[in-house]
Parts: C-alpha cells; sequence; structure tokens
C-alpha cells in the first residue's frame, strides 16, 4: 500500500498537492501513531509515517513504557528499504545528534539519547539509529535495518552507572548484564548487507535498542532479589 503511494512520489503527496489531483489520492487527516490517512481513487485507506526528513522528533513522539508496543517484538522491515523508512532513519539520527547539542537539546527539552529503535517512536519496524562516543573517543553512527546477533563472546559486561531508558521517566537501580562482543547483521540505509562487530559500550548500546526490537526493557534483565548481583562472568564496563 505504501509502495503505490511512494511511487507516485511521496513528496508530492505530503505536500497535499494529491488533494482532488485528479491523480488518485486525497489527504483525509492526520491519524494518531499512524501518521496521515490517505484515501485512493478505489476507496483505499493509505497511511503515510509523518517522520518525514524533515520532521523534528521531541520527547512527545516518545513512546513510554507500559504501551503495547514497546513489550512485544516488532516486524521484520521490507529490505531494501522504502524511502520511508529511510527518512525515518534519518529524522531518528537527527533526533539523537539534536538531544546531544547542549544548545537544542534545552531549547527543545530533550534527553541526551544515544540511541532510539523505530517503536520508541511507535513504529513496527525493526530498525534503529545509534549515535554515541564509545570509550576510545570513537564515534559511532548507525541506521540499521533487521539487525539481529550472530554470535556474541561468553564474557559479558555491565554499566557501572546501570542504565536508562527515554522511553522510561522513573529511576531505575541495578547492573544490566550485557554481551561484551557482539557480531550484528543487518542492512544498511542504503539497502547493503553489513556484519557488524561491536565490543563494550557500542555492544551495550545495540543490545539495548535490539532488546526494544524483540520487546524487551533493559530493566527486565536486572536480577530482581538483587539488582546489583551480576553472573561471575560479567564485569564492569569501567
Ligand atoms: C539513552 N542516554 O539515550 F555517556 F553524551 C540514555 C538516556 C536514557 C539517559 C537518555 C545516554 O546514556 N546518554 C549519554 C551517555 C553518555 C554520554 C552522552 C549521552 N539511552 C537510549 C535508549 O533508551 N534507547 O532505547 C539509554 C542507553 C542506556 C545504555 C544504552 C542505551
Ligand atoms: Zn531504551
Amino acid at each position: 500500500m505504501f509502495d503505490t503511494l511512494e511511487g507516485l512520489g511521496i513528496r508530492a503527496a505530503r505536500q497535499k498537492k494529491l488533494i482532488a489531483s485528479g491523480n488518485g489520492f486525497q489527504m483525509i487527516r492526520p491519524v494518531k501513531d499512524r501518521g496521515e490517512e490517505f484515501i485512493s481513487g478505489g476507496g483505499i485507506i493509505l497511511y503515510m509515517s509523518k517522520f518525514h526528513s524533515n520532521y523534528r522528533i521531541t520527547m512527545k513522539d516518545i513512546v513510554r513504557e507500559g504501551h503495547e508496543i514497546l513489550h512485544r517484538p516488532v516486524q521484520e522491515a521490507s529490505v531494501p528499504p522504502s524511502e520511508e523508512d529511510k527518512e525515518t532513519l534519518i529524522c531518528m539520527i537527527h533526533f539523537l545528534k539534536n538531544s546531544q547539542d547542549p544548545h537544542l537539546s534545552k531549547k527543545y527539552n530533550l534527553r541526551a539519547g544515544v540511541g532510539l529503535s523505530a517503536n520508541q517512536i511507535g513504529l513496527n519496524k525493526r530498525m534503529f539509529a545509534a549515535y554515541f562516543k564509545d570509550e576510545a573517543g570513537e564515534v559511532h553512527e548507525y541506521a540499521i535495518i533487521n539487525p539481529k546477533i550472530v554470535s556474541h563472546s561468553v564474557s559479558m559486561i555491565y554499566l557501572p552507572t546501570g542504565e536508562g531508558c527515554l522511553s522510561v521517566d522513573r529511576e531505575i537501580y541495578g547492573f544490566v548484564p550485557r554481551y561484551e562482543r557482539i557480531r550484528v547483521r543487518g542492512v544498511n540505509i542504503e539497502g547493503e548487507e553489513i556484519e557488524l562487530k561491536l565490543k563494550g559500550y557500542a555492544s551495550i548500546v545495540f543490545q539495548h535498542e535490539i532488546d526494544h526490537l524483540d520487546g524487551i526493557m533493559f530493566y527486565e534483565r536486572i536480577n530482581k532479589e538483587s539488582p546489583f548481583q551480576v553472573p561471575e562472568n560479567c564485569r564492569s564496563l569501567y
């Protein structure tokens, strides 16, 4: 359904040039959580995501814990990625960069984000964005579609500060054990198959985001009886 609309030109549609333009689509109204609703000549309802490349994601777009989209696995995204999914990923990267900019984060009241999964903005799609500096000071920037952990170390690590989440508005104490090293397979924004080897902080960020796509929250991995207890193969990241 999206593909037909995209075929007609997603930008033209968005600029509402389709209204009464005679080429088959009419924009009806914005729809909560689904973007904008269109109706085709044949009466078929189509939806377009609101996260186009010049939309600015803010905290009001972030879905909070309790919403079902965060608590069950999402669906795989299409490959090669649709223009719509690519634009959404660009939007997500912009959000992370803006949120780490002191001026913009203050102006728009953003929490400094290092990773964001699509279901955190209400989309049932297996993709995420990440932007952060690792413990060696290297900058990492990713927009990954259909990520999958294909192998991992036995050794585990945890952030001594614990983890938080953009979708969680309360303080949660305890260590979250994560694999120290992972190999992730997925597709990049250009639609190319990629395999990444990640360790340390980057490995933690990826596992946090991939957990979101699997419907798992970080606090589900904290030891219930004793939150600061970790397995014996698990050490502090620093
Ligand atoms: C975060 N940010 O974005 F060391 F510049 C967290 C929040 C929940 C506190 C906003 C974060 O750790 N920021 C950060 C850290 C630094 C330096 C810096 C910014 N996430 C992402 C998230 O919720 N994704 O779903 C939580 C992180 C906890 C460990 C991995 C991801
Ligand atoms: Zn999170």
